[in-house]
């Protein structure tokens, strides 16, 4: 039997704990929340299905981390909400808002689990929309002021914070493909975000460097590419999809530039003073945190704008996302930090998880091998990096639970914990127990 009994050979200091983010639990109809791009997004595209209930977090929320706590981890990343805090205006703060982060920060820190927020998770107050978001700067600047005021008013509960939730979602997935809000596909838009992201996220570091003594990181999401055979155009190809996940995120933060294949096609489209900023953007941080799911096989595709690749899968056990297994893919990256980028810098894996197909069976048991299987051989992967005395200090499940998992609705089950979105009902699943049973 595939179990987790090898989570007691971490060091006692290794960090294990659960992510989730606002718009995907808290519902956006309690507590005066205005709306968001996903809002938008999700009547446009996703037929109405949206964030209004997902698991109802606002009211739940001591249930949700007594689960966490009950199940003997010791950390909970979860995001603040910008149209929680300011719905209507950049000025006017929703004080219901404030006393939902302020009580769950509370909540939090009486059952000793070490909060790690982050600032931004995707739901961008919809009034940027009229300046197209992301793609103006002036949204980079209010972020700053955001993340200033998140300092100021709960930084006293949290010492590490991370600025912003897989900048590689936010401007190609949203940008680029389309398959995110805003929704749009154009190369130019894709290129200013893609910059525009990462000058947020240094906005955010000065904001926060200014208000407290934060320990304060960035998440990244990569994804490893590899190419579909040993062609030169696909090895080719291969390294482009490299440096547009992955490198040019890391490349700017560690390296203060942009990989030059990437470069080569994106540079057009950015501001003149690109390359100032990019001071900015390199300046130190303290943590860095990776989420990993899955790899993609690379093939060349000719395409005019210049990004000659498509994705494909292969033949490796999926998730119910289509997601192949593909756990080298976690321990490469951790070593590509280490290597790489800084061989000091501490790392989180702040996100590492499948959604299954999960179905109530009679007496209310959730019987997901597969996750478990899944956290089995990741979690392996993690602990040959700590044997090999890298410095990866935590550990985060995506997810706590089932929840929004954006443009597939609620269709999609990530959760430890199964949510029945009729009634709020949480029952843990299998995989709950078995951290239970290891962690406790
Ligand atoms: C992400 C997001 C999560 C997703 C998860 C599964 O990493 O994409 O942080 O919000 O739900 O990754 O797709």
């Amino acid at each position: 039997m595939i179990n987790l009994s090898f989570l007691q050979d971490f060091p006692k200091d290794f960090n294990f704990g659960v992510a989730t983010s606002s718009y995907q639990i808290e519902g956006t109809m309690y507590g005066n929340c205005g709306k968001s791009i996903w809002d938008d997004f999700a009547e446009r595209k996703l037929n109405g299905i949206d964030g209004k209930l997902a698991c109802n977090h606002i009211e739940y929320f001591k249930e949700d981390i007594k689960l966490i706590k009950d199940a003997g981890f010791k950390a909970y990343r979860f995001s603040f909400a910008w149209p929680r805090l300011f719905p209507d205006n950049n000025k006017d703060v929703n004080l219901k808002g404030v006393d939902f982060y302020k009580q769950l920060l509370e909540e939090i820190n009486n059952c000793d689990l070490e909060a790690f927020p982050t600032i931004y998770h995707w739901d961008l107050p919809i009034r940027f929309q009229k300046i197209k978001g992301w793609e103006d700067q002036e949204t980079c600047k209010h972020f700053g002021e955001l993340s200033f005021f998140i300092s100021k008013t709960f930084g006293d509960q949290f010492e590490k914070i991370s600025t912003i939730n897989e900048p590689w979602c936010v401007s190609w997935l949203s940008h680029y493909l389309g398959e995110h809000a805003p929704g749009i596909k154009n190369i130019q838009s894709a290129a200013k975000t893609m910059h525009n992201i990462l000058f947020a996220h240094s906005q955010s570091v000065e904001a926060l460097r200014s208000c407290n003594d934060h320990q304060i990181g960035i998440v990244l999401n990569n994804q490893f590419g590899q190419p579909i055979n040993n062609n030169e155009e696909n090895i080719q190809a291969t390294k482009l999809f490299d440096e547009i996940h992955n490198r040019w995120f890391s490349d700017a933060i560690f390296k203060g530039k942009y990989p030059e294949l990437a470069l080569s096609i994106l540079e057009k489209y950015l501001p003149e003073n690109y390359k100032t900023q990019l001071e900015l953007i390199s300046s130190p941080i303290d943590w860095i945190g990776l989420n990993y799911y899955t790899r993609s096989l690379i093939k060349y595709k000719k395409s005019d704008d210049g990004v000659n690749y498509e994705c494909n899968s292969g033949t490796l056990k999926k998730t119910d996302m289509g997601w192949e297994f593909y756990p080298e893919g976690l321990s490469y990256f951790i070593k590509r930090i280490n290597k790489e980028y800084d061989n000091n810098i501490p790392i989180y894996i702040t996100e590492n998880g499948m959604a299954n197909n999960d179905k109530l069976s009679l007496g209310n048991s959730i019987q997901d091998h597969d996750r478990i299987e899944f956290f089995n051989v990741h979690l392996k992967e993690v602990l040959n990096c700590v044997n090999e005395k890298l410095p990866v200090k935590g550990y985060f499940a995506w997810s706590l639970l089932d929840n929004y998992e954006w443009a597939f609705g609620y269709s999609k089950r990530f959760g430890l914990v199964f949510t029945d979105f009729q009634n709020f009902k949480r029952i843990p699943k299998n995989s709950y127990y078995e951290f239970q049973k290891y962690l406790k």
